[in-house]
């Protein structure tokens, strides 16, 4: 046996969906992540109650001091408000009110005669501050739209050598998109799609491209099993916060027309199970304009991306439910 790996550096942009906050809580449990910090994103969320449930989600796992910053720069074309409330629901969840929050809502200030203190800065500042200061590589986890990622590759571009690997839900290749919008034909993913230069922005880069399309997120859905098997260890608060965010996602077929999946949670298990997908390396590019804005399509003069093209879909299950029950 090889001695144990080396904890990655990791930095978490989210954006507050249900799917989000259950990637941080398999994040918190994984012993071969060092969380170095969390955004989030104003897209799939009420910013406020987003950066709340985060904050929470870390102390409840005793992570209180791991960094938080939310955002505020906002792309072109809004998610829908009634799945932006999620948010609001899993910050009034018991097992997330047991106490009062201990920590401010921002990162520990630390003010300079130069400026603001660092807590107060929003979100893709504090990205590219916490980039700047890494003492070695780090892997961005992005499991919403890349505005942030975008721009500090537009305004600190030192950033780029800073970062290892970018890990990214988003796109679809050869599945349809998940957006059904007034003049969209559906083509695209709506974490391309909400900022699609911002995506373009970063497959422009050279950054190391992980990605995790509809492709294989549409494997994983939320099953009843799935979300039942968390009952049976009922009273643990890491198996019940697990439970309740996937009881927040029933209703989602019946009103949308389309399953919830578990995106963003099978793209955070990359960082403990890399084994659960298969990858293949897929040349493709972004589009930004016209109906089939957000788009991801395979182009053979495109950027190289290592695309996950399978999965086992029970090996996936099965290590949510190891990590959150146990
Ligand atoms: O397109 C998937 C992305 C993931 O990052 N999000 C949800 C995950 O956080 C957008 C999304 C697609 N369909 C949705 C979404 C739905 N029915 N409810 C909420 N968000
Ligand atoms: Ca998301």
């Amino acid at each position: 046996m090889t001695s144990r790996t080396a904890r990655r550096p990791v930095l978490f942009d989210h954006d507050g969906a249900l799917d989000d906050l259950l990637s941080l809580l398999l994040l918190t449990q994984y012993d071969t992540v060092d969380l170095r910090g969390v955004t989030v994103t104003p897209a799939d969320c009420l910013p406020a109650p987003a950066l709340s449930a985060t904050r929470k989600i870390l102390e409840l796992t005793g992570l209180p001091h791991v960094p938080t910053a939310v955002g505020e720069l906002a792309g072109r074309n809004p998610f829908p408000l009634v799945w932006r409330v999620d948010a609001l629901r899993v910050d009034a969840l018991p097992v997330l009110n047991r106490r009062e929050p201990a920590t401010p809502p921002v990162a520990p200030s630390t003010t300079t005669a130069a400026g603001p203190p660092a807590g107060a800065l929003p979100a893709h500042e504090r990205l590219a501050a916490w980039l700047l200061e890494a003492g070695e590589p780090v892997t961005v986890l992005a499991t919403g739209p890349l505005t942030n990622l975008a721009w500090c590759l537009d305004h600190h571009p030192e950033v780029e050598a800073r970062i290892e690997e970018v890990v990214f839900m988003g796109g679809a290749l050869d599945v349809p998109g998940n957006v059904d919008q007034p003049g969209h034909d559906g083509s695209a993913e709506w974490n391309v799609y909400w900022d699609p230069e911002a995506a373009k922005r970063v497959f422009d880069s050279s950054l190391p491209i992980t990605l995790f399309p509809l492709d294989v997120t549409d494997r994983v859905p939320v099953t009843t099993a799935f979300a039942h098997a968390f009952g049976r260890h009922y009273g643990k608060p890491l198996s019940d916060l697990a439970g309740s965010l996937l009881a927040l996602t029933f209703g989602t077929l019946e009103t949308t027309g389309l399953p919830y999946c578990c995106w963003d949670s099978l793209t955070t298990s990359y960082l403990a199970e890399p084994g659960i997908c298969d990858f293949d390396v897929v040349h493709c590019d972004v589009v930004t304009e016209g109906a089939g804005q957000g788009r991801t399509v395979r182009d053979a003069a495109g950027r190289p991306v290592r695309s996950a093209v399978a999965v086992d879909p029970d090996r996936f299950y099965r290590h949510c439910l190891d990590v959150l029950t146990r």
